[in-house]
């Protein structure tokens, strides 16, 4: 999990404006670790204590650019590697208004993978030419092959190892009610530290 911590200037006229702004809540990991399941329980155990909370997800495939990712993932069309970068970047871009919006309201989002995936899938792609191992994996989404999640996981498991950044690693390997327990804690602590401080950068 992690939040916009950053001495940034982009999102601070809103939160000045509202006072108590929301956090910004991303859930990240590899694929079938259980993040939409735990989004899903996270907004409605806020919402339940009285907070006001949203659930979002990248890619957010409803969009014109979703649309492109979601046929490229599927493995319906090809798209190069450095453009599709970029699409699961813009994706990202393209709702960043609207967040800024609703953060600054003092809704609290809870996102289904950010940018970190970007870096970790796209990373991890780059060592993906000398396997073959994809094709056994016919019928599903692209990169969900175990050797594909393994470099994925090393290149988020790189990306945390930076103390500089605010993320907790929650032990997904255990029951749904134990996992929802923890991140519902560090939650409750993320909303509370993120009350008065402005928006700042996710990634400066
Ligand atoms: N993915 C997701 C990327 O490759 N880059 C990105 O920037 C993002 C946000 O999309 N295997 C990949 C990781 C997943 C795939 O995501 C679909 P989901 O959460 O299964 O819909
Ligand atoms: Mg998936």
């Amino acid at each position: 999990m992690g939040g916009p911590d950053g001495p940034g200037q982009w999102w601070r006229e809103g939160a000045a404006m509202a006072g108590r702004r929301g956090a910004l809540i991303v859930l990240e990991g590899v694929d079938r670790a259980g993040k939409s399941t735990q989004s899903r329980k996270l907004v409605d155990a806020l919402c339940a204590e009285g907070h006001r909370a949203e659930l979002l997800r990248f890619p957010e495939r409803s969009t014109e650019i979703g649309k492109l990712l979601s046929s490229y993932l599927e493995k319906k069309s090809e798209v190069e590697d450095h453009s599709v970068h970029l699409l699961f970047s813009a994706n990202r871009w393209e709702h960043v208004p609207l967040m800024k919006e609703k953060l600054s309201q003092g809704i609290t989002l809870v996102v289904d993978r950010y940018a970190f995936s970007g870096v970790a899938f796209t990373s991890a792609k780059e060592l993906q030419l000398a396997e073959a191992a994809a094709r056994g994996e016919f019928g599903r989404e692209r990169y969900e092959s175990g050797p594909f999640q393994q470099r994925a996981l090393q290149r988020f498991q790189q990306l945390l190892a930076d103390p500089s950044l605010p993320w907790k690693t929650v032990n997904a390997s255990r029951s749904i009610e134990d996992v929802h327990r923890e991140i519902r804690a560090l939650s409750e602590d993320a909303i509370r530290a993120a009350a008065h401080r402005p928006l700042g950068q996710l990634w400066a």
